[in-house]
């Protein structure tokens, strides 16, 4: 058994995040994680604070556990959203994409636990200022919008930042990375990619198929000339977009270029237009399992891993 501070914060079995990927963590996949004793998170992405609500709503018919939603910072209904998770008493927020600041209060005031993602030490200094309730250092290899930092390298400066607990996310799909993550200074985890093989993951089957037959080198980071780095698997839409980007093409046209293929890759599968967001860790993921199995097993490989560790001091 692996427990942390985490666990007690949240009310948790094991201090396993599902990570709020836009399109894709709805609140059946939310739900699932959670009645498997990690924590669920909504994804509220670009959508409208119905959808979100509506995805609340889902969930809490699936379980009675504590849930999570994460806000994208970037999305135009950031506002709405961020008041909708205070009418709704959703347990936890995350945060990704920018500086939640302005929120923080009024979401602490609700009694809702503040986790905001963070790619830079500055940032996590703000954040524990701030009063949030734990932060998540996530690293370059996670899929979506990613920062500079690898994980290996953020995490135990983030751990060095804040006396606040710390979850490690990027790259982390087995008993192995969450071991890692721990050694690290880490009291937990959050992982993405892994939960894409969810049975509760709806994803289209093509997305699902592309990930369970990913190699070490399949993605690749598009968006930096628009200051939106995200990594994704590399289908002629990644390659199309990075010779875009290196070719002189404006703003603008880069803009028109990736509307909707977030969606296009979620909801159709569509291997010339969409973007299929993925971590670097997907080579490591190899078959489809429910979500609870998932934590059972990265939580499990953990243990026999953290007894032996301490061969190595002689
Ligand atoms: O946010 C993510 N992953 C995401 S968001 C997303 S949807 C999207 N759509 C269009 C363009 C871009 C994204 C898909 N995947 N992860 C959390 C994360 N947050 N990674 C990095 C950061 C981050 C970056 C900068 C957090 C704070 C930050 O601070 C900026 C500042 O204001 O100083």
């Amino acid at each position: 058994m692996i427990q942390s501070e985490i666990c007690e914060m949240l009310g948790i079995k094991y201090p396993v995040f599902q990570g709020g990927m836009a399109w894709i963590a709805d609140g059946k996949l939310a739900a699932a994680v959670s009645n498997g004793g990690g924590l669920g998170i909504i994804a509220a992405g670009n959508a409208p604070g119905d959808y979100v609500r509506d995805q609340i709503h889902i969930a809490r018919t699936i379980t009675d556990k504590a849930i999570g939603v994460n806000i994208m910072l970037l999305s135009p209904f950031a506002d709405d959203v961020a008041r909708i998770v205070i009418e709704e008493k959703v347990e936890v927020v995350t945060t990704g994409a920018g500086n939640p600041s302005k929120y923080i209060k009024d979401w602490l005031a609700a009694g809702i636990k503040v986790i905001p993602v963070v790619a830079s030490v500055a940032m996590a200094k703000l954040m524990t200022r701030l009063g949030a309730s734990a932060l998540i250092a996530e690293g370059g290899e996670s899929g979506g919008h990613v920062g500079e930092l690898t994980t290996m390298v953020l995490v135990p400066q983030i751990c060095d930042a804040t006396n606040l607990p710390v979850i490690a996310a990027g790259g982390i799909a087995d008993g192995r990375g969450f071991a890692a993550a721990l050694m690290l200074g880490a009291q937990g985890v959050q992982m993405g990619t892994r939960f894409l093989s969810a049975e509760e993951c709806t994803i289209h089957p093509t997305y699902k198929e592309k990930i369970l037959k990913a190699t070490d080198l399949c993605t690749m980071v598009t968006g930096k000339k628009l200051g939106h780095p995200v990594r994704s698997l590399r289908t002629q839409f990644a390659k199309d977009y990075a010779k875009a980007e290196f070719s002189g093409t404006p703003d603008e046209e880069l803009e028109e270029l990736g509307k909707g293929a977030l969606r296009l890759a979620v909801e159709e599968g569509d291997m010339q237009k969409g973007c299929f967001l993925s971590g670097q860790i997907a080579a490591m993921v190899k078959k489809e399992q429910p979500a609870a199995e998932i934590i059972k097993e990265v939580v499990e490989g953990a243990e026999p891993i953290l007894m032996r560790a301490s061969q190595w001091v002689k």
